[in-house]
C-alpha cells in the first residue's frame, strides 16, 4: 500500500521533529524543488522549471534491438508534450549498454547529479531487479517499457511499469496457438541465465498446465549460446507440435535457424523479445509462422495508433515497434501523473503514476494501480512474409 506523499512525510517529519532531529532532504531533491510545482490542473498545468526524465536503455549491445527504439519513442512523446506547451521536459538519456553495472552507474548518475523527477527504463527486467532496489531507496519513480518479468512492481512504491507482463502476454499467445494449431504436446526451451527468460519460463509451464498441453521435451541454455545441436536434437526426437521458446535475440537466431536446419518444422512461440522487426529481419526466411503475445499491434485501431506509426515513420526513417510505442506512451503516462497534481516532484509523481485509470493510449486503455503494475490487453501477432498480423 502507497501512502500519499502529504501523509508519509508529514508522519517521517513528525517523527523526526519530535526526537529533535533534523530533517533533511538532500538525497532527494527533486522532491522538495517548490519550482517543480505549477500552477493549474489537467490540460492547464504550467509548470516554470524545466522538469528533467531520466531514460535507462540498452543502446548499445545485446538488447540494442529494443533499446533504440525505445530512445525513439520517449523522445518523440516528450516532443510531442513539449510542443502542446504548460510543462518543458528535457530527457536525459543514458546507455546502460546492455549491461547491470552499466544500468546502475546510469541510475545513480540520474539520481544524484542530473537530480531527475523520474526514470524511464532499464530495458531488460535482468537490470530492472538491481537498479530498481537503488531507485526505490532514493525515492525516485522508475518506470518500465519493457521490464515483463514476475515480481518487478513488487520491488518498492516508486516501482511502476507500463510494460505488459510477461505473464499476460502468454497467458493470452499460448491459448491462441492451441487453438490455431491444434496443440496437445510441446517442447520449450529456454534462457536459464537471464531473469525475464527464466520467470518466462515457469509461467509457460503454468499456461500449459492450465491449457491441458504436454510437455514433452524441456532444455535450457544460457544467454550467450550459440551452439543448440544437443537441445534440438532432444527437441526433434520428442516430435512436439510446437516449440515453446523463451530466450533474447541473440540466442533466438541461430536457435531457430539451426531448428529449421535440423529439420524441426513445428511452429514457433516466442516471448516479448520475439516483438521485434529487427528479430524478424535477422531470421530471414525462417520467422515465417512466429506467434507472439504483445503490447501493441500496427494493426490496432486504437486511439492515435495511425498518427503515430505516420509521424515516426516519418521522424525516423523506419516504422516503430512495440518497444517504441510503450516508450511513447509512457511519456503520456508520466504527463498524466505530473499533470494530475500540476507537481513534477519525486513524491508527486510516485502518488499519482499509481492512479491512472483506463487512460486512452495507442496501445488501448491502459491503467497503473497502486502497486505500480499495468493494466492493458495483449494482441497475439503471428510473422507472416516477414510482417506482424494479428493472429
Ligand atoms: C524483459 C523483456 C525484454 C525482452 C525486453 C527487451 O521483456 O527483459 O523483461
Amino acid at each position: 500500500m502507497r501512502l500519499k506523499s502529504t501523509t508519509g512525510a508529514a508522519l517521517a517529519a513528525a517523527a523526526l521533529l519530535a526526537t529533535g532531529a533534523c530533517v533533511s532532504d538532500d538525497t532527494n531533491q527533486a522532491s522538495s524543488d517548490s519550482a517543480l510545482s505549477g500552477s493549474g490542473t489537467g490540460a492547464d498545468c504550467t509548470i516554470d522549471e524545466t522538469v528533467k526524465i531520466g531514460a535507462v536503455f540498452s543502446l548499445t549491445e545485446a538488447a540494442a534491438f529494443a533499446g533504440t527504439y525505445q530512445q525513439e519513442g520517449l523522445a518523440m512523446g516528450f516532443e510531442e508534450l513539449n510542443a502542446a506547451g504548460g510543462i518543458t521536459y528535457e530527457v536525459i538519456q543514458e546507455d546502460d549498454k546492455t549491461s547491470v553495472e552499466d544500468s546502475v552507474a546510469a541510475f545513480g548518475k540520474l539520481i544524484d547529479r542530473d537530480e531527475v523527477s523520474a526514470i524511464v527504463g532499464p530495458t531488460l527486467s535482468n537490470m530492472a531487479f538491481t537498479t530498481y532496489t537503488d531507485a526505490e531507496s532514493a525515492g525516485v519513480p522508475a518506470l518500465g517499457v519493457s521490464t515483463t518479468a514476475e515480481g518487478i512492481p513488487e520491488m518498492g512504491d516508486y516501482i511502476f511499469r507500463a510494460s505488459l507482463p510477461e505473464e499476460v502476454a502468454l497467458a493470452a499467445s499460448i491459448p491462441a496457438a492451441k487453438e490455431a494449431l491444434g496443440l496437445a504436446k510441446v517442447a520449450v526451451l529456454y534462457d536459464n541465465a537471464d531473469e525475464f527468460t527464466t520467470s518466462a519460463a515457469n509461467t509457460i509451464k503454468d499456461v500449459l498446465t492450465d491449457e491441458g498441453i504436454e510437455i514433452v521435451a524441456e532444455e535450457t541454455f544460457e544467454t550467450a549460446d550459440t551452439d543448440f545441436a544437443a537441445q534440438l536434437t532432444s527437441v526433434l526426437e520428442a516430435e512436439p507440435d510446437a516449440v515453446i521458446l523463451s530466450a533474447l535475440p541473440g540466442a533466438t537466431v541461430p536457435l531457430v535457424k539451426q531448428a529449421r536446419n535440423l529439420g524441426i518444422e513445428a511452429p514457433i512461440v516466442g516471448g516479448n523479445a520475439f516483438n521485434s522487426p529487427v528479430l524478424v529481419g535477422a531470421l530471414e526466411d525462417a520467422s515465417e509462422g512466429l506467434i507472439v503475445g504483445g503490447a501493441w499491434s500496427a494493426a490496432a485501431d486504437t486511439t492515435g495508433n495511425a498518427e503515430f506509426i505516420a509521424n515516426y515513420t516519418e521522424k525516423y526513417g523506419r516504422a516503430p515497434d512495440q518497444f517504441a510505442a510503450q516508450a511513447y506512451t509512457a511519456a503520456y503516462l508520466l504527463d498524466q501523473a505530473i499533470r494530475a497534481d500540476c507537481d513534477a516532484n519525486r513524491e508527486a509523481i510516485k502518488d499519482n503514476l499509481g492512479q491512472i485509470l483506463e487512460y486512452d493510449s495507442i496501445l488501448g486503455p491502459i491503467s497503473i494501480d497502486e502497486n505500480g503494475e499495468v493494466t492493458q490487453e495483449a494482441v497475439v501477432q503471428i510473422v507472416h512474409d516477414g510482417a506482424f498480423t494479428l493472429l
